[in-house]
């Protein structure tokens, strides 16, 4: 049993489409936690001039019925709204208009090597495509992984931790109650102080027509211990989750719990010691690791990290090359947002909660929600992992 996510769609095009399979029968779903996990999204200061068009919601167009899953694929559609500004620009069938083709590629995005690869002449058939507007889908679809794994007792959560030359310290340990007002923050920050900071700082590059990257978190609470496996590289739950999250437009560097600072300390410095109770059974007082060794899950909480860098569609545009002249040129001006990490941390969290619901598909099977609840239950009883 795999959990699968499959998107489709255009930025500027009809709208985006994701396909979810792998769920069980018997999921309860209500339309506001996929359209809250979207609304999200769209959030965070930095944004450009296309959130104030778009409003999304996911349309179910298969596999719920009655706000109950069936157990066959999951479609679900939402719009983009600016299609209607773009319709004979981006029509999937041949328009009467001459429509201008693109030439100029932005460095550091996917513009000139994808017309390379695909051979084709207009920018815009790759650009549409590599845009983040796809993030949208994932994130449609990553409610529905959110869903699965609350029926599991798992949250998924997630909060900046830099943006461009601000950063906030992490007072460790983070509890799954230290995030319920990070939606607040307009930056998605833990901290008041620091996110007035961020706030300032987007707004003094942006003046200076820059983008800016930063880093994010996403933590998940209330995972058994031994999902992914050990025995088998491309099944490590590690590998997965840096995939899934490097897989994110503009993620340049993933780390798992401490990650790159664990090269630097002592062996002594760098594990979680391992006790063990009668009231709480195995147990660590740190959590250097992130809640994974071995490429499997501790049951600690895991903690993912990622770098953004900065939006490459700049309004003070790089030196590039017009690909039908060879002229050199500046790089194509778009409307674009300045800093999108408060966004990508609710990409992260998607990402992170379809490889952690695909990983319980994996071992625990089950057709109906009721099978999989079961077969949770006896493994913690055999592994006697308490409440936590
Ligand atoms: C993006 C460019 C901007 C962003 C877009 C991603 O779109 P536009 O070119 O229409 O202004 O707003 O992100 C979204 C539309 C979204 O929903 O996140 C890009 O080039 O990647």
């Amino acid at each position: 049993m795999a959990l699968r996510l499959i998107t489709a769609g255009e930025s500027h095009g009809p709208g985006l489409t994701c396909i979810v399979e792998g769920l069980p029968a018997g999921l309860r779903l209500r339309p506001e936690e996929l359209d809250s996990d979207l609304a999200r999204r769209q959030l965070g200061h930095g944004r450009g001039g296309r959130m104030k068009i778009e409003n999304d919601r996911a349309e179910v167009t298969g596999g719920i019925r009655h706000g109950v899953t069936l157990g066959g694929p999951i479609a679900l559609q939402v719009a983009n709204r600016d299609y209607e500004n773009w319709r004979e620009r981006m029509s999937p069938w041949p328009v009467d208009a001459d429509i201008e083709e693109v030439h100029l590629p932005r460095p550091g995005h996917a513009d000139l090597v994808g017309t390379q690869k695909y051979k084709l002449t207009d920018v815009r058939d790759v650009l549409e495509r590599a845009s983040a507007r796809e993030t949208a889908a994932r994130v449609a679809g990553g409610s529905l992984a959110r869903a699965f794994l609350r029926e599991m007792g798992v949250h998924v959560v997630s909060h900046v931790t830099q943006i461009g030359a601000i950063h906030t310290h992490v007072e460790e340990p983070l509890e799954l109650h230290d995030f319920l007002e990070v939606d607040h923050s307009p930056v998605r920050c833990l901290d008041p102080a620091i996110s007035r900071a961020m706030v300032e700082e987007i707004d003094a590059l942006r003046r200076r027509n820059e983008s800016l990257g930063g880093t994010f978190e996403v933590r998940a609470f209330g995972l058994v211990p031994g999902l992914g496996t050990h025995v088998s590289w491309e099944q490590r739950l590690d590998g997965r989750l840096a995939l899934a999250v490097a897989s994110i437009q503009a993620i340049k560097g993933v780390a798992l719990g401490e990650g790159f600072a664990l090269a630097g300390k002592p062996g002594s410095e760098a594990h979680d010691e391992i006790f063990h109770s009668s009231e709480r059974g195995f147990y660590r007082e740190t959590n250097r690791a992130g809640g994974l060794e071995g490429g499997m899950t501790t049951g600690e909480p895991l903690i993912v990290r990622a770098a953004m860098k900065p939006l490459p569609t700049l309004t003070k545009p790089l030196r590039s090359v017009d690909i039908a002249t060879h002229a050199p040129a500046q790089a194509l001006r778009e409307r674009t947002d300045s800093c999108t990490v408060p966004a990508a941390g609710v990409v992260g969290e998607a990402m992170v909660a379809f490889v952690l619901a695909n990983a319980y598909r994996q071992k625990f099977g089950g057709d109906h929600i009721d099978d999989v609840c079961d077969a949770v239950t006896a493994y913690r009883e055999r592994i006697d992992w308490r409440t936590r």
